[in-house]
């Protein structure tokens, strides 16, 4: 028995949550949700109104928004260590980041994709700059340093690093030694690894589904 559900798709940002939850290590229930179908159903969107995956409920308490969600389990379980002390100076640092990767990270990301390039007379007016400016903050936040909030693995190292990954893989971000040795460091943590294994298997079983 547990209070604890993730409502997610195993090709989404859900992918993020999962490591999460791995790292948490308590038990939850998932609920795999279609594209264009569960996702949008009332039933759904009582949860989530976006009709987006990944969300979470935790006893009577949803949260929406993968950071969020990220924040809201590292604070929920304490024991797993994923966020620094209320207070301490290492907690500036751990917002400044998942906010970092929420904000300026993800829209450039989107706009990229999307093949929105910034007018120069234009950086001022958009949260994150340029793509460049992006890359190179990561760069220079990345480089020296094993993780971003401090001595140890937190929250938002999963988060953004989650989302260099994906970066590196779709051609938002481009390569860079402190990207590559963060990733390597951070992604073969033992929950990162079970968590790639539990969607990447619900990924072939859906494709064999049809
Ligand atoms: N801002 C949200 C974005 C969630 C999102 O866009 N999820 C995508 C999958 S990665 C989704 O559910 N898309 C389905 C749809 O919009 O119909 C977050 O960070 O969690």
């Amino acid at each position: 028995m547990t209070d604890l559900t993730f409502y997610t798709n195993p090709m989404s940002r859900g992918r993020i949550i999962r490591w999460m939850l791995e790292e948490v290590g308590q038990p939850y229930n998932t609920e795999i949700l279609g594209y264009g179908t569960s996702m949008k159903s009332a039933q759904y969107l009582a949860i989530n109104p976006m009709g987006k995956v990944p969300a979470i409920k935790h006893g009577d308490t949803v949260v929406t928004e993968s950071a969020a969600i990220c924040a809201y389990l590292a604070d929920a379980f304490p024991q797993a260590k994923l966020a620094p002390a209320s207070g301490s100076k290492e907690r500036g640092p751990y917002y400044r980041w998942l906010f970092y990767g929420a904000g300026p990270v993800e829209a450039m990301a989107s706009n990229h994709a999307l093949g929105v390039v910034i007018p120069d007379d234009k950086r001022g007016m958009v949260g994150y700059g340029s793509r460049q400016d992006v890359i190179d903050v990561l760069d220079k936040a990345l480089s020296g340093r094993d993780y971003l909030a401090g001595p140890s693995f937190t929250a938002a190292d999963l988060y953004v690093g989650a989302q260099i990954g994906w970066g590196l893989q779709f051609g938002t971000i481009d390569k860079r030694p402190s990207f590559e040795a963060f990733l390597a460091r951070i992604t073969s943590r033992p929950a990162a690894v079970r968590a790639r294994e539990i969607d990447d298997k619900l990924i072939a079983e859906q494709q064999k589904a049809g």
